[in-house]
């Protein structure tokens, strides 16, 4: 099914059309195409359990979507997803300065497991520098760093590292002892548990990676299973602990910006788990 791409001007709504209903009534009727997003606004209170989400893309982006669930809900979200600009992974330092600039200065990103706020100047490879982390590690599929899976933004973040070393392609799951540097994360021989204010941003990126990757376009079918030790198998687990920490940790405003910065500016394509919580449960119960 072919869908219909939302117009320039649609594209570059502000981020408040994200925010709810209340917000999109306020920005559809009040000037549009400010070339800047607002600053993140406080997420409101919702719970990923509840009813479904309402985002300001149900009528346009999301529209082949809405109303399916299950497997049918995967296969139309991997035609909507699958539309998208890609970038090169030199490309990806520069992105990754835009979708993860810290919200409090302008000139420094937040990075994913240590949380620190750092230089953008500080990317490299030296220790204390900041580096690409693959959440999906790009040994699970064996899909490098050419342009495709491996250079996809959704799952890309900033980390420390040492720390990136550290997480190297284990599996994530609960458990294990402290990583030394970053606090609140864990980790042994096989798996690795992030600190809690990103487990859900994890388990979003990992359901991300399966649906838009569904072995076409030359690429594995990347899938999460329940297991750890996946190797280079295109599994990622654990399944069911993701989906404890996809509803412990629900999507807030640096998440919702990232996904929205990713969509105006880089691959014009957007993480429907950000969008609508409730399709996680929907497509993997
Ligand atoms: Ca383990
Ligand atoms: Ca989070
Ligand atoms: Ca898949």
């Amino acid at each position: 099914m072919h869908v219909t791409r939302p117009n320039r001007t649609a594209l570059r709504k502000p981020l408040t059309l994200l925010i709810g209903v209340a917000a999109l009534a306020t920005s559809l009727t009040g000037t549009a195409g400010a070339a800047q997003a607002p600053a993140p606004a406080p997420a409101p209170a919702q719970s990923v359990t509840t009813a479904a989400a309402v985002t300001a893309y149900d009528d346009t982006y999301y529209s082949p979507a809405i109303g399916k669930t299950g497997t049918a809900l995967k296969a139309s979200l991997n035609d909507i997803i699958s539309k998208q600009t890609k970038i090169s992974y030199s490309a990806v330092w520069d992105a990754l300065k835009k979708t993860d600039e810290d919200p409090n200065n302008s000139s420094n990103v937040i990075l994913i497991y240590t949380g620190r706020s750092q230089s953008k100047a500080d990317n490299g490879g030296n220790v204390g520098d900041w580096n690409r982390e693959h959440v999906w590690a790009k040994s699970h599929g064996d899909f490098g760093t050419t342009t495709g899976p491996g250079t996809d933004i959704h799952h890309l973040r900033p980390a420390d590292v040492q720390v990136n070393s550290i997480r190297g392609n284990k599996d994530f799951d609960n458990g294990g002892s402290a990583v030394s540097g970053a606090p609140g994360n864990y980790t042994d021989s096989d798996s690795f548990e992030p600190r809690d204010a990103v487990k859900g941003d994890v388990a979003r990126m990992i359901l991300y990676m399966a649906v838009r990757y569904e072995g076409e376009d030359g690429w594995p079918d990347l899938e999460p299973n329940n297991n750890v030790n996946n190797g280079t198998n295109p599994y990622m687990g654990r399944l069911s602990v993701l989906k404890q920490w996809h509803q412990q940790d629900p999507p807030d405003a640096f998440e919702k910006r990232r996904n929205q910065v990713i969509y105006d500016t880089y691959q014009h394509n957007r993480n429907p788990f950000i969008d609508h919580p409730e399709w996680v449960a929907s497509i993997w119960g």
